[in-house]
């Protein structure tokens, strides 16, 4: 009975508060300080019917800022009943497109179609590296999944054709717990659209301007230490803002991409502090009920990178899904929608001040009020755990199984292996992790060492390395897909990291884990910032040949768990080179390698030679 209940219809708009109140000086551990603003929140506000969008409501135009093409194209081709209907299910439109000469398409006859508004359903054309294939990314709430979800996702693959053209068919783990299937071609999404609805699964509203995967404990349910169970508040959140996964028109037309986490446990996995919107376990203030502080506006962008903010409030437990309606309904129509660097919900914190945004989000909940934060619960001083490996879960005598899964890229073949492990040693269920790992659960005591004996589970796989028992630097590694498949990508990321840390762990004994993160444009999907070291795709000078080479931007710092804090950038264009180049102390690897021995304590481990 504590679950939260479905928060009421957007068209019953409450008048708007003008409020002049200051701002909340509040801080939360890991959060940053609300900027100052310069006058109040003023009937700037006023809000009129949003004609492309029955039932919802925006800025008055006159009062927005001008309107992006971006947004314009949205509302010509991403209409309420549009995205989903019109080119989601709608096979024919589907087809149609199939058989269209894609080079000779234009905004108006279906290039727009092809390479934005099918994002919406999950649907990303890669049209700079594999034209006339997509990623399909799916939403993964919690990155729970079951072994036939799996199968069915890996039967997927099966079936694509690789050719010259295609780039690699492979499946990735996200930094945000989902997977995502490379190289998918549209005459084959109608069968996947099938597919996904019979095993419970959908890629609706997973890009474009939507709620990304929400993400939760990867060890809720399993976890003795755990604060909440995650799982119930993630499945009726996505149910409630996908609409049970058909798509729900109230939230496909929000200004910008939104990130909600809700932390599990003291570890804070989820990495609350970089969501627009996170829900922190805490106590009400006076009653002492269990709840969630809320943190807002956390974002990584090419032109800003900020930690979420203490937005002074706390919501009972069956709130969660209330308050996430409410403050998504407040982007939704006050948001700004102009330059798209600038549409993220931060920006509308920061022009609204935090007190006149809370006071719209209370407006909003069933019964119009928000208590001010409470007594958190979260332990300052805890030390994260790791969750690869093997841990006793909550019911005696069952464990789960972490297994680092080298820069979350599969093979089917592995997906196919991973969901028969699960169903012969664990519970049947897979869960993901956001540093792009695996986790079985519920294998029995019993069992456990013959799991870890089984060849997939000792550097196995297709790309190699899988294993539960990585070395310090590969058990954080963490990698966006890059120049490989990514349009934005600068450059390689996936392989480079995988080659960078082997290099790495081979000449350095290292003491603890050193989380390392690989990102290939300043967007930071591999979130560079929250890296001990972070590597971010840029040019760089060869040193010989002073031409431009691939290279990376260092960061240094981040910290996650109780008291995040974001990496900063240390050192510039730093080129990545190979191995030649490393053994004479050129490129990535002697940088890295002199930063890890006088920062985390590295000792270089003896050459054979120098061993006899
Ligand atoms: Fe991301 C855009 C991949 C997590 C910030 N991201 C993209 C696109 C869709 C660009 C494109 O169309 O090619 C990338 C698709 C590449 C591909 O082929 O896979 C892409 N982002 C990813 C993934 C797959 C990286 C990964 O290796 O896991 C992650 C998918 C998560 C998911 O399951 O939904 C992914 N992206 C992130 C994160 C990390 C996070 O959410 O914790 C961030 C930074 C946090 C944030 O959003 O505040 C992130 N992605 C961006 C941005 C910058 C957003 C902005 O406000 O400017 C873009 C660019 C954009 O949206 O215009 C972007």
């Amino acid at each position: 009975e504590d679950l939260p209940q479905v928060a009421r219809a957007p068209t019953e708009h409450p008048p708007i508060k003008v409020l002049s109140e200051t701002l909340a000086s509040v801080t939360e551990a890991g959060a940053s300080q609300p900027a100052a603003v310069d006058a109040p929140w003023e009937p700037k506000t006023e809000l009129v019917e949003n004609p492309q969008w029955p039932g919802q409501m925006r800025v008055r135009e006159k009062h927005m800022m001008k309107v992006s093409p971006f947004e314009v194209a949205k509302s010509k081709n991403n209409t309420a009943d549009g995205l989903i209907h019109k080119y989601g299910k709608n096979l024919q439109v589907l087809s149609d497109l199939a058989a269209a000469d894609w080079d000779a398409l234009d905004e108006e006859s279906g290039k727009e179609v092809l390479d934005m508004t099918l994002k919406g359903m999950g649907l990303f054309h890669r049209r700079k590296t594999t034209p006339k294939r997509f990623m399909m990314r799916l939403k993964m709430p919690n990155g729970i999944c079951t072994a036939d979800q799996v199968d069915f996702l890996a039967t997927c693959l099966d079936n694509l054709e690789e050719t010259e053209t295609s780039g690699a068919i492979c499946a990735d783990i996200t930094t945000r717990m989902s997977w995502q299937l490379r190289g998918v071609d549209l005459e084959s999404v109608p069968a996947i659209f099938d597919g996904l609805e019979e095993h419970g699964l959908t890629s609706v509203q997973s890009g474009l301007d939507n709620v990304r995967n929400l993400v939760g404990s990867p060890v809720a349910g399993l976890d003795p230490l755990e604060l909440f169970d995650t799982r119930p508040y993630m499945r009726l959140l996505d149910d409630h803002i996908t609409d049970n996964g058909r798509g729900n028109p109230k939230f496909t037309n929000l200004p910008r991409k939104f990130n909600i986490a809700l932390v599990g446990t003291h570890d804070e996995f989820e990495h609350p502090h970089i969501n627009d919107l996170a829900f922190k376990p805490a106590r009400h203030s006076e009653t002492g009920e269990l709840g969630f502080n809320i943190v807002v506006g956390g974002l990584f962008s090419a032109s800003r990178c900020d930690a979420a903010m203490c937005m002074d409030a706390w919501v009972p437990m069956s709130h969660t899904v209330a308050l996430a309606d409410s403050v998504l309904c407040v982007f939704r129509d006050f948001g700004f929608r102009g330059a798209r660097n600038k549409t993220r919900l931060m920006y509308l914190i920061d022009a609204m001040g935090m007190e006149a945004f809370r006071a719209e989000v209370a407006a909003r909940l069933p019964d119009g009020e928000l208590a001010r934060k409470g007594e958190s619960i979260l332990d300052p001083s805890w030390e994260r755990r790791s969750i690869l490996g093997v841990h006793a879960q909550q019911e005696e005598g069952l464990f789960w199984v972490g297994v680092n899964v080298p820069v979350g890229r599969l093979h089917a073949n592995d997906m196919h292996e991973f969901a028969t492990l699960a169903r012969e040693y664990g519970d049947g269920n897979l869960r993901l992790s956001v540093e792009q790992n695996i986790v079985l659960s519920g294998v029995p005591e019993a069992r456990v060492e013959e799991l870890l004996a089984e060849p997939l589970l000792n550097h196995g796989g297709q790309y190699g390395g899988m294993t539960p028992f990585p070395g310090r630097i590969h058990s954080g590694l963490v990698a966006c897909p890059g120049s490989e498949f990514c349009g934005f990508g600068l450059v390689e990321t996936k392989a480079n990291a995988r080659a960078i840390s082997d290099e790495l762990e081979a000449l350095l004994e290292i003491p603890n884990e050193v989380r390392m993160h690989w990102t290939g444009c300043p967007n930071s999907c591999g979130q560079a910032q929250v890296a001990d070291l972070g590597f971010l795709g840029a040019a760089a000078k060869h040193p010989e040949t002073k031409k431009m080479v691939p290279g990376v931007h260092l960061f240094t710092g981040g910290r996650i768990g109780p008291n995040s804090a974001l990496a900063e950038l240390e050192t510039k264009s730093v080129p990545i080179l190979g191995p030649e180049e490393w053994a004479q102390g050129q490129g990535v690897v002697p940088v890295v390698a002199q930063m890890l021995e006088e920062r985390f304590g590295a000792v270089r481990r003896k050459t054979r030679k120098e061993a006899g």
